[in-house]
């Protein structure tokens, strides 16, 4: 697996982190519905001590319902504040902006017994890469912020980008690293695009992807591709799907990585269905 380029960011990442931590008041941990688990990296309980924060679903609209709830639930118990959002169509937003309120709502009385009113809320963003960042903040914002570039600490002077609610984000979204411990995270990262196909060839990751489409979504990958996938090997059905989409190439041999890509990106769009890939380990 070629993931160099995770560990080499670990420290810096996690330094400025630390450095910018003191100067938010809410974090919002961003992870991705389809995937909780491998989404979510495992020392940001550790990086974040107890400062309040809020865990936001988003890509809501490409997981299930169920497993949304699920998920919301699981994170409750854990008294941690969840909620469920479309980062680019603004659905839960709202809410988002509610539960920011609510959890800052003591911090605020201190500040107007000081004398101090209307202090905005100050948030920074944290997440994997592709988990959604700047679309959250271009969402919040109303309008296509600015540097809001893919590396940690780009930004050296701390610039804050206003809302039209009382949130005031920091430009530099943090960048988490994924884990990468068992092979599966690093699959299910890949599929949802959250590494750059990169872990596997596109072949081998589409083969899996229907392996597991095929184990545990039998009628979404049924009916999205019309095909029959019982008593059928994984390749025959990754075939079948070539040849009704006409994915072939001279002679009429399938053409696999066309078939792959095809696959992949359905899957990614939500065209396949809304799937979420891991639920809560017991
Ligand atoms: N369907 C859907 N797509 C989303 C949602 N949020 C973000 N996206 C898409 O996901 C992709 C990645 O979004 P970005 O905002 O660039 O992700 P990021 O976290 O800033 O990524 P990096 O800067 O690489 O760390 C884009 O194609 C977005 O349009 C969502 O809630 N639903
Ligand atoms: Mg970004």
């Amino acid at each position: 697996m070629n993931i160099n380029w995770y560990p080499g960011h670990m420290k810096k990442t996690r330094e400025s982190i630390e450095k910018n931590l003191p100067l938010v008041d809410i974090v919002f941990e961003l992870i991705d519905a389809r995937i909780p688990i491998s989404s979510r990296n495992p020392i940001i309980d550790d990086i974040l001590g107890n400062k309040p924060r809020i865990v936001i679903l988003n890509k809501s609209d490409l997981a299930s319902e169920e497993g949304n709830k699920v998920w919301e639930e699981y994170f409750l118990k854990k008294n941690l504040i969840t909620v469920c959002i479309n980062a680019l169509s603004g659905k839960g937003i709202d809410r988002l902006i509610k539960l920011s309120n609510e959890l800052y709502k003591e911090k605020r009385h201190g500040f107007e017994k000081k004398g101090i009113i209307n202090k905005p809320i100050r948030v920074m963003i944290l997440g994997i890469p592709n988990v959604g960042k700047s679309t959250l903040i271009n969402t919040l914002a109303k309008k296509k912020s600015a540097k809001t570039g893919n590396k940690p600490g780009i930004t050296k002077s701390n610039q804050w980008i206003k809302t039209k609610s009382n949130l005031e984000l920091l430009d530099t979204p943090g960048i988490l690293w994924p884990k990468f411990e068992d092979k599966r995270v690093g699959l299910h990262l890949a599929f949802t695009g959250a590494i750059k196909d990169e872990i596997l060839d596109i072949e081998t990751l589409a083969l899996k992807l229907i392996e597991i489409l095929a184990k545990n979504f039998p009628n979404l990958l049924k009916n999205r591709y019309n095909v029959e996938i019982d008593n059928k090997s994984y390749l025959q059905v990754m075939e079948e799907i070539g040849r009704k989409r006409g994915a072939l190439i001279k002679g009429g041999e399938i053409d696999y990585t066309k078939t792959s890509n095809i696959i992949l990106d359905e899957f990614r769009k939500g065209i396949i269905g809304r799937i979420t890939l891991e639920y809560p380990e017991e």
